[in-house]
């Protein structure tokens, strides 16, 4: 078993972060993305969609798609529960994932993916518009998440899990993308803390 990595970019360090939760560790590959080795026929071989995180099974198969891969672990190793159990906890935390994917990661790696210089050889064309376009949808879903964060210590409830996760990277991608916190967004600022201070978001 292999995965292939991609260093800083924040989709292969969701899948970090999981696997430093679930204790397990396995031969990781670095791809160069600023060398643009996502792109070489080899890498374009094991993933022909030539992005990362890729994981390659001890029979050849192979999974990409951070979350697809993070739910293969969680089916092998259930413990800790990072998907939840049960039904309605499962559909929660499959909602704050999906919300935070879908409102929050995306739209910052967009705004990074069409601003920043270094992106462009992977971002073609760069519509600096398009990013424009999503900083004022960012600012309105991080005071929302803000607001949900009155009442609980996790994004999905009382225990960290995937969405946490994918929070944990969305807000940490801000930094590169120029997008500012809020200081007034304090239960934001409070669960960041929070999770920065695991072990796993070393990862
Ligand atoms: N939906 C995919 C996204 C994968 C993705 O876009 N990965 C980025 C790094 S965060 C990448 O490989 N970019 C290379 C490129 O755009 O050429 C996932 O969740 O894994």
């Amino acid at each position: 078993m292999k995965l292939y990595d991609g260093g800083r970019a924040p989709n292969p360090r969701r899948v970090r972060v999981f696997l430093a939760e679930k204790g397990i560790s396995l031969p990781i590959e670095p791809v160069d993305l600023g060398a643009l080795q996502q792109k070489s026929p080899a890498y374009a071989a094991v993933n022909p969609l030539q992005r990362v995180p890729a994981l390659v099974l001890d029979d050849g198969t192979v999974l990409t798609e951070s979350i697809a891969i993070c739910r293969y672990f969680e089916e092998v190793q259930p413990d800790p529960p990072l998907f939840g159990r049960g039904a309605l906890e499962k559909a929660r935390i499959e909602m704050w994932n999906r919300r935070l994917e879908l409102h929050f990661l995306f739209p910052v790696s967009h705004v990074f993916r069409n601003t920043h210089p270094a992106m462009k050889e992977m971002e073609v064309p760069q519509v600096p518009e398009w990013a424009e376009a999503n900083k004022p949808r960012i600012a309105d879903f991080i005071a929302f998440l803000d607001n949900e964060l009155n009442d609980r210590p996790f994004v999905a409830g009382d225990s960290y899990t995937v969405a946490d996760i994918t929070g944990l990277v969305a807000v940490d991608f801000m930094k590169p993308a120029k997008l500012p916190v809020p200081d007034e967004l304090t239960n934001l600022r409070r669960w960041h803390a929070a999770v920065s201070a695991r072990p796993s978001a070393r990862a």
